[in-house]
C-alpha cells in the first residue's frame, strides 16, 4: 500500500461518496490508495451524541468537543501503527504541490481530522495535532472538501493510479508553469481555427510552439510562478 488515509468527519458520508462516484475509485480498488473514514459521533459518551457545546467566552456559534476527537484518535492509533495527525483548518500552512508531495512520501499513514461549526477546541489542536492544513483564503464549511482535496492531489502522484501514468509528474504545477493550450476536432469552430502548426505534423515545431505558449500564458497570468520555480525552466 502505497497511500493511506484516515479520516475522521462527523460527515462520512461526503468523504465516501466522492470516493465511491470519482477517478479516485479506480486507486481504491487497485489497491494503490486506502482511505477508512470514521464517524467522529460513535466516540461520543452522552446520549445525545454531542459533538459541540458553546464556547467558553460566549460568541456566535459552537465549538467542537476535545473528548470525542481524543477518544477517536486514540482508537484509531491502537494498532499501533504511526499516523501523522493532519487537522484541516483555515489557520494552517497552505495547501500546495510542493505539500502534497511531501506528504504523499513521506511513507505515513495521515489521519485526516475535519472540523465543522465555528472552530474546535484548542486543546485537540496542544495535544493530538502535528500538522495543520488550509487549503486557501476562501471561507467553507468544514474540512471535509479540503480533506477530499488533499487525497485527490496525492492519489494522482501515486504511479498507476490514474491509468494514464506520466501525466502526473510533468503537468503543470510540478514542471512550475502553465499548461500549453489544447485543442482537439473540429478543425474549425465558430470561426475560429486550431493553429496550424498542430495539424502541420512538425513535432519540433509543435514542441516549440507548445513551451512558447506556455510561457507566455505564465508570465501573463502568473509571473509568481516564474519566479517560485526558476530552477525548473528549460
Ligand atoms: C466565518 C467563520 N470564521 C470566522 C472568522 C471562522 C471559520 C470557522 C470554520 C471559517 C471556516 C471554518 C470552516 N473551514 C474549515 O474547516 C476549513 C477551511 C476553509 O474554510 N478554507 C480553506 N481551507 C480550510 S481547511 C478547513
Amino acid at each position: 500500500m502505497s497511500l493511506y488515509f484516515d479520516v475522521l468527519t462527523i460527515f462520512p458520508q461526503i468523504i465516501l461518496s466522492y470516493l465511491q462516484e470519482s477517478i479516485l475509485k479506480r486507486a481504491l480498488d487497485r489497491g494503490i490508495v486506502d482511505v477508512k473514514v470514521y464517524n467522529l459521533r460513535d466516540y461520543t459518551m452522552d446520549k445525545h451524541k454531542n459533538v459541540d457545546d458553546y464556547p467558553y467566552g460566549g460568541g456566535p456559534g459552537m465549538v467542537m468537543k476535545v473528548e470525542p476527537f481524543y477518544r477517536a484518535i486514540k482508537d484509531i492509533k491502537a494498532d499501533g501503527i504511526e499516523r501523522t495527525v493532519v487537522m484541516l483548518t483555515p489557520q494552517g500552512r497552505t495547501f500546495n504541490q510542493a505539500i502534497a508531495k511531501e506528504l504523499a512520501f513521506c511513507n505515513k499513514r495521515l489521519l485526516l481530522l475535519c472540523g465543522r461549526y465555528e472552530g474546535i477546541d484548542e486543546r485537540v489542536r496542544d495535544l493530538l495535532v502535528d500538522d495543520e492544513i488550509s487549503i486557501g483564503d476562501y471561507v467553507l464549511t468544514g474540512g471535509e472538501l479540503p480533506a477530499l482535496v488533499m487525497i485527490d492531489s496525492m492519489t494522482r502522484l501515486m504511479p498507476d493510479a490514474l491509468g494514464d501514468e506520466g501525466s502526473a509528474l510533468q503537468d503543470s504545477f510540478s514542471t512550475g508553469i502553465l499548461d500549453f493550450p489544447h485543442y482537439t476536432r473540429p478543425a474549425e469552430f465558430m470561426g475560429l481555427k486550431v493553429p496550424d502548426v498542430l495539424i502541420s505534423g512538425n513535432h519540433k515545431a509543435i514542441e516549440m510552439w507548445r513551451k512558447e505558449e506556455a510561457l507566455k500564458r505564465t508570465l501573463e497570468r502568473r509571473p509568481d510562478l516564474i519566479q517560485k520555480h526558476k530552477g525548473a525552466l528549460p
